[in-house]
């Protein structure tokens, strides 16, 4: 084909592109002007809609305690710390260290200025100690050995006594052995409520989230001596859990809202990885970080929540359904590597059903039968990656 003639073609379809493209201009303004109609005829295109924040960021910061009065009040607990076994994923039961045989433990909750007595009876083979993390007690009631006392031995119990401090989210934890002990689920969280109700906003919703991780061995073993796969995990935990429950078996205790609730979730981290926690559906305040109200409080819905970190949030529940609040870290929302699991969390409205047929999770809640936690999924995944190259010789899946 010759030069002239090339441009002779072009020459012909230069009228044709136009007219196709005075074409789809014309339909185009046809569809939205029709749409822009039906819009004005429902009154929806003239009417300024609210954002969703608008209520959010209209709520007062949470008030400050200056001084705090004795109550005279005393709240006295004893707690057994003793090795118990828990379901922390579908099919996943470990041994545990747990306070009253339960991870997280016994939520404690007092007033400002109250006479606190809380006793821990060591029912372990092993020594421990516990400390109230975030809190201003005297040195001797701090629980870190030997810096404030000597080990709680076996059989033994030790009292920390003191005067609650400021209003707040805290936990208690143990601070022996910590790595194995927190590990195998030694953790409660712990409120103070304030002593002067005024200023001290209502929320319709108040609950505690910790978030725990797993190796999924036993309590007690020796790490040392197990063949450990750390290939899928992040520095060998495998399984992440909200209140000592990954999902789905969150779903079994969802935070129940209804439509307007104002609602006040403590979110404390004791494993010790990171986690963005995010929300769906909604955005929220951080009113409080380590037991302290932040002045200005930020509107997000992305928090993290690092290892010991204490965040109080709170969101209007204006958006029903059914939403997840989970960790953006997607490491964290596997079950041993299967995923979805871990940290997810469900806030489930009232009246709300799900869109989907929520049988779909069915195989994730029945794992094989005889299955070992080490067993499940084991191994490395090796779906999306490139081998080529790779000397599989070379490569140490085991560390
Ligand atoms: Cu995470």
């Amino acid at each position: 084909m010759s030069q002239s003639n090339i441009e002779t073609n072009r020459n012909r379809w230069i009228p044709a592109v136009i007219v196709l493209a005075v074409v789809v201009l014309a339909v185009g303004g046809y569809l939205l002007a029709t749409r822009g109609a039906q819009l004005a005829g429902t009154g929806r295109a003239a009417e300024a809609v609210p954002l969703t924040t608008t209520e959010l960021r209209k709520l007062p910061a949470l008030p400050e305690t200056d001084a705090i009065k004795p109550t005279g009040k005393v709240f006295e607990r004893t707690i057994a710390i003793k090795e118990s076994r828990q379901e922390i994923a579908p099919g996943v039961t470990v041994k545990t260290f747990a306070f009253d045989g339960k991870t997280p433990g016994p939520l404690l909750r007092f007033t400002e200025g109250d006479t606190v007595k809380i006793t821990f009876k060591n029912e372990l083979k092993e020594p421990t100690a516990i400390h109230f993390h975030g809190m201003h007690l005297s040195a001797g009631m701090d629980g870190v050995p030997p810096l404030s006392q000597n080990p709680i031995q076996p059989g033994e119990s030790f009292t920390y006594e003191f005067v609650a401090p400021h209003a707040g989210t805290y936990m208690y934890h143990s601070h022996q052995n910590s790595i194995e002990q927190i590990d195998a689920g030694m953790y409660g969280a712990l409120i103070i409520d304030p002593q002067n109700p005024e200023g001290q906003p209502k929320f319709d919703k108040d609950e505690v989230w910790m978030l725990g991780a797993w190796t999924g061995m036993d309590a007690g073993m020796d790490m040392k001596d197990m063949e450990m796969d750390h290939s899928q995990g992040d520095m060998g935990y495998i399984y992440f859990t909200i209140n000592g429950k990954a999902f789905p078996l969150t779903m079994n205790e969802p935070l129940k809202v209804k439509k307007g609730d104002r609602v006040r979730l403590r979110l404390i981290n004791i494993s010790n990885l990171v986690h963005p926690m995010h929300l769906h559906g909604h955005d929220f305040r951080v009113i409080a970080k380590d037991g302290h109200p932040v002045k200005d409080p930020q509107v997000m819905n992305t928090i993290t929540v690092n290892p010991g970190e204490i965040y109080d949030i709170e969101f209007i529940a204006d958006n029903p359904g059914q939403w997840v609040f989970h960790c953006h870290q997607l490491h964290h929302t596997v079950n041993n590597g299967v995923e979805p699991g871990g940290l997810i969390g469900v806030i489930t409205y009232e009246g709300a059903k799900p869109f989907g047929d929520m049988k779909l999770l069915d195989p994730l809640l029945k794992p094989a039968a005889g299955q070992k936690p080490a067993e499940h999924g084991g191994g490395m995944k090796m779906e999306g990656m490139d081998m080529q190259g790779m000397d599989e010789s070379k490569m140490n899946m085991r560390n």
